[in-house]
């Protein structure tokens, strides 16, 4: 495991509003990297199949109150409990694709307003994770992924959260990021998503430093 200046997998994050179209373009991104003969991976967090997972689905469903400290931290410890694999994943050269990451973590708790959990509380509790190389953000209005099917069946789901949520991530946004229109079609957004995704695993392929957040 290294930060250090190695031949390695790439860490590319998509984030973005609830319903668009994260995952749809996480999935042609693997295989189109695979198709290039690159070893790819798809991850996505909340990881809702180890056992904090399971607390944060019972959450995120509504099927159990937490305080947003608590929601806060188990998201974050969700990462944390994946940090080894991930390094050794990256470290063999295999190119992680991560639907929400870090990111999601400081902009959901922090679009809740609640004094105690401010942004740099929020990012603190990320420290001792990978950052990101790429961070492919999917740009689209709350109004718009509204109108997608299946949107508000989860706690965070409601059109004004999600404003805030937005305004969050645009104070979290720096050079690694790419923010790409969302509301193009799925091809149209793959082949913009390619062309900034294969220079980032290119460059890490041929050594670049992995970063750490949030430096
Ligand atoms: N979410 C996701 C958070 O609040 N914090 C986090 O750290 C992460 C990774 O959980 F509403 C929120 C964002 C979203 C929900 O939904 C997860 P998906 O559909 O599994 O991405």
């Amino acid at each position: 495991v290294s930060y250090g200046q190695s031949s390695r997998g790439a860490l590319i994050v998509f984030e973005g509003g609830d319903r668009c179209g994260k995952t749809t373009q996480c999935r042609k991104l693997v295989e189109r990297l695979r198709s290039q003969g690159v070893d790819a991976v798809m991850w996505r967090f909340p990881d809702r199949s180890t056992s904090i997972g399971q607390a944060i689905n019972a959450y995120l469903v509504e099927q159990s109150h937490m305080d947003d400290a608590v929601a806060h931290l188990l998201f974050a410890a969700n990462r944390m409990e994946k940090r080894e694999e991930m390094l050794r994943l990256l470290s063999g050269r295999t190119t992680l694709v991560v639907d929400r990451y870090s990111y999601s973590g400081v902009a959901y708790t922090a679009a809740k307003g609640v004094p105690h959990l401010s942004m740099d509380y929020c990012r603190a509790v990320e420290v001792g994770l990978p950052a990101a190389d790429l961070v492919i953000f999917m740009d689209m209005t709350a109004e718009a992924t509204a109108a997608r099917g299946g949107y508000g069946q989860e706690r965070y789901e409601k059109v004004d959260f999600q404003q805030k949520v937005m305004k969050a991530f645009e104070a979290l946004r720096d050079e690694r990021w790419a923010v790409i229109d969302a509301s193009g079609t799925i091809d149209d957004i793959h082949q913009k998503v390619a062309a900034v995704a294969e220079p980032v695993v290119q460059r890490a392929l041929a050594g670049s430093a992995l970063g750490r957040l949030w430096d």
